[in-house]
């Protein structure tokens, strides 16, 4: 394989992140006077601290005191604080796979390594046990069967996906434990075709009930096409999370899938940046629906609706939406979701884009509007199965409760476009919401089948741009939690175990963001419950909400801003938040006429669409009269906690695998290496602390009983001992295992990298001895 051959050849406006400097880039002037003499008399490379940032290769000639002088590789001579310079690795060192082998591991010997690698088309690298995935922005031939065959056998060990989900399954088959696969990156970093490639190997090894593999990757298929739209920085962005849970049966064969989704972009329905587009079957409805479906649905081009039109981009380069749509509708048969329902599904579509165009004119000087009555109101209502007037009445009037009675009163201008748009991203999120849940009635799992799970998280990364709203802040949320369960994994529970098994580990910084999510969730004020106390107020306002924000009490990760601004000091660094639309997006509320008249629609998906709202509506009167406190309800933030405490439940269940995905360009080409860009990435994701941690910790744990059955047969009989701990300690001194290499604990043996492989080639060797030996003494008997 060409992959391994190479593998063997050598050994939005992003804003600046305010990150504490990596504690491991171990300055030389940390290291004692006679390693730098040693550097000078070898000449060995240091990386030089330029301005800005960047990191030269040079060589030290001569020191004074803290000030050193170095020979650049263009020929320039520098004089530098010692402080500024860090040792390079040696050559013989490019281009490892994994960052532990770095014998200086500090950020630019990282970049550099990475950079290496990428250059020789190699995108992944571990970090110790986490899998780093360089977006390579082409396609590398390096997926398929063969692949899948070779990792499957084992006959290569380099960093691949297809590696990892290897070993998440077997250890899902030995251990009988389920597993999870977390994925993270920002945006365009390769998230959703890394949680692809994972799924297709796993499709491959479950090719025995190919019915349910293809509902998998057919369902794949449905989610993009609805979940997924052209954005600024991908053509192919994720507007949603989403866990997919994979089962598989006691022989190891896919028997079932579960998906959850979560926070969908929902404001894309109605109001798309230009160059970016709304939903990608929008498009695709348009541009390849059949013309008897186009005649039921009144359907015309794309660039006909104003929800799609608004940001002068229709078509994605060498995307053909018509195409499209036939695999959607192919997909939707593979899944059983019948004709009557994929009609229903356009129908509902066909409203949403129709409802878009729905105008409004201005009758007095208050700004109160009447609805244009034309072929939008008509076909808008047609397709919803309500009557034109009805439709009018819920876009140009709304209901206040004054004493007694129920008054209707024009809305202004703003108030009916909050409205249609309000209605237009109900039907849109809702349609979704019902659309996961025939997919998964579609994937159900046979309980009886099912044995254990693989899971698959693709999340939006952590977000940080000029203007944070109220996306950012529940998504930097979710990476608070994500980042906890992360550092608890790597970090706390690496600690927590070799403290109960009597190590001594090093104390670990595992960079502990409890304070954050305090902010976030601790009882009784933090951020989300003023929110939805805030919400609950009719009169409530964003600005009020900041006010009320100095309740919080003293929390190092919050800063008031000025005006109706606020800043956290998340782990990936500082984000200030402006809360303007936070109030109106915590309550998403749709109007009580809106309600209505969905409930009167004949169209049955959004009957049972206003009837879920029903549901939730039941708890309080959804009117509100001026002064007064609305039902008391969980806003959309205080409801995504939920779902994130559920998530996170899921997640301590599992054995996790972490993959990082960094974007190597913002051109999104092959080949382009910025390294401030990949830096700042492998910060954010804390990828040196990993390696760090790794490198002094003991990655491998074995307990005595394991250890024991394992190499006992190594020692010779008269030097066994009785009890596995002896056991262990006698096979690691006969193999000269130096003793700075493991720490016995009272119930496992902790090594360091790479010394189990090098006791596994042991056992091989003398396996193959006594192999050598019983040959030979057949052939003695023959
Ligand atoms: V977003 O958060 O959904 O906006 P992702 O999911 O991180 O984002 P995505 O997987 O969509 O990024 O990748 C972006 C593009 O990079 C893809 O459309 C591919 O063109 C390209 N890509 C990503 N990974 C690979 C790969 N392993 N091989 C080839 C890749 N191309």
């Amino acid at each position: 394989f060409e992959y391994k051959a190479r593998e063997s050849s050598f050994g939005r406006k992003r804003v600046k992140m305010d990150i504490v400097e990596s504690p491991y880039v171990a300055a030389i002037s940390e290291l004692d006077t006679d390693t730098v003499s040693y550097f000078i008399k070898m000449k060995l490379s240091v990386w030089c601290r330029q301005p800005r940032g960047q990191w030269e290769l040079g060589s030290m000639q001569s020191t004074s005191g803290e000030e050193v002088y170095v020979l650049l590789s263009n020929g320039k001579v520098l004089n530098l604080a010692t402080s500024e310079i860090v040792p390079a690795n040696p050559n013989i060192l490019d281009g490892v796979d994994n960052l532990i082998k770095l014998a200086y591991l500090n950020e630019p010997s990282v970049l550099h390594n990475l950079r290496f690698r990428y250059s020789q088309e190699m995108i992944y690298s571990k970090a110790g046990p986490i899998l780093i995935a360089l977006n390579p922005f082409k396609d590398l031939q390096i997926y398929g069967n063969n692949y899948v065959f070779t990792y499957r056998q084992q006959l290569v060990d380099s960093p691949h996906v297809y590696g990892m989900i290897d070993a998440a399954y077997n250890q899902m088959m030995s251990d009988e434990v389920n597993q999870s696969i977390v994925i993270s990156g920002e945006s365009g970093s390769g998230k959703t075709e890394t949680a692809k490639i994972a799924i297709q190997y796993l499709a491959s090894l479950g090719s025995g009930s190919s019915g349910t593999t293809n509902d998998v990757l057919q369902t794949n298929c449905i989610l993009e096409t609805f979940g997924n739209a052209k954005t600024s920085v991908n053509d192919n962005s994720t507007r949603f999370g989403k866990f997919m849970e994979i089962h598989f049966s006691a022989t190891g064969k896919i028997c079932g899938a579960k998906i959850q989704t979560y926070l969908l972009e929902k404001s894309r329905v109605v109001q798309v940046a230009n160059g970016e587009r709304s939903y990608h079957v929008l498009y695709q409805l348009c541009a390849g629906s059949s013309s008897s479906l186009k005649d039921r649905l009144s359907l015309r081009a794309a660039h006909e609706y104003k929800y799609l039109n608004q940001s002068d981009c229709i078509t994605i380069g060498g995307i053909d939406d018509a195409i499209n749509f036939h695999q959607l509708m192919e997909a939707f048969d593979a899944v059983r979701i019948c004709k009557e329902d994929q009609e229903l599904i356009f129908k509902v579509l066909a409203a949403i884009l129709w409802l878009g165009n729905i105008s409004f004119k201005v009758t007095d000087s208050e700004n109160h509007i009447e609805v244009v009555g034309d072929e939008a109101v008509t076909s808008a209502a047609l397709l919803m199965g309500c009557s034109s007037q009805d439709l009018m009445a819920a876009l140009s009037t709304h209901k206040v409760q004054s004493d007694k009675d129920t008054v209707s009163k024009s809305l202004t201008l703003l108030q009916a476009i909050e409205t249609r748009d309000a209605i237009a991203k109900f039907i849109y999120s809702s349609l979704f919401e019902w659309l996961v849940q025939q997919l998964n009635k579609s994937l159900e799992v046979n309980e009886k089948h099912t044995e254990k799970s693989i899971s698959i998280l693709d999340f939006y990364g952590f977000q940080s741009f000029q203007k944070n709203n109220f996306e950012q802040f529940c998504i930097n949320y979710a990476n608070e939690r994500l980042q906890q369960h992360f550092n608890r994994h790597l970090f706390k529970l690496e600690q927590e175990d070799c403290e109960s098994d009597g190590i001594d580990c090093t104390a670990l910084d595992f960079g502990d963001n409890q304070e954050c999510l305090d902010l976030f969730e601790k009882k009784p004020l933090n951020l989300l419950s003023l929110l939805d106390d805030e919400s609950n107020f009719a009169e409530a306002s964003d600005l009020t909400f900041v006010n009320r924000l100095n309740l919080l009490g003293t929390n190092h990760c919050f800063k008031g801003e000025r005006g109706r601004a606020f800043s956290v000091r998340h782990y990936a660094g500082e984000v200030l938040y402006d809360t303007n639309g936070f109030l109106v997006k915590n309550r998403d509320k749709l109007s009580s006429n809106a309600i209505q008249l969905l409930s009167s629609c004949n169209c049955e998906l959004l009957k049972l669409f206003s009837k879920v709202i029903n549901q939730s509506e039941e708890h309080g009167n959804s009117t509100f009269h001026v002064g007064a406190l609305y039902s008391q309800k969980r806003g959309v933030g205080t409801k995504f906690k939920d779902q994130l405490f559920k998530l996170m439940h899921q997640l301590e269940s599992t054995t996790p695998h972490f993959i990082r995905c960094i974007k190597p360009n913002i051109k999104n080409l092959p080949g382009i290496y910025d390294k401030e860009l990949v830096l700042q990435q492998l910060r954010c994701c804390r990828v040196l602390e990993a390696v760090k941690i790794s490198k002094v910790g003991f990655p491998t744990r074995v307990n005595h009983q394991e250890f024991s059955r394992r190499y006992k047969f190594l020692l010779s009989e008269t030097d066994i001992p009785r009890d596995p701990l002896s056991v262990s300690v006698a096979v690691l001194q006969k193999f000269n295992i130096p003793s700075e290499m493991y720490q016995v604990g009272y119930t496992k043996l902790y090594l360091r990298a790479g010394q189990i492989g090098a006791l596994e080639d042991k056992r091989k060797q003398f396996l193959r001895g006594i192999l050598g030996i019983q040959k030979c003494f057949r052939g003695h008997q023959a």
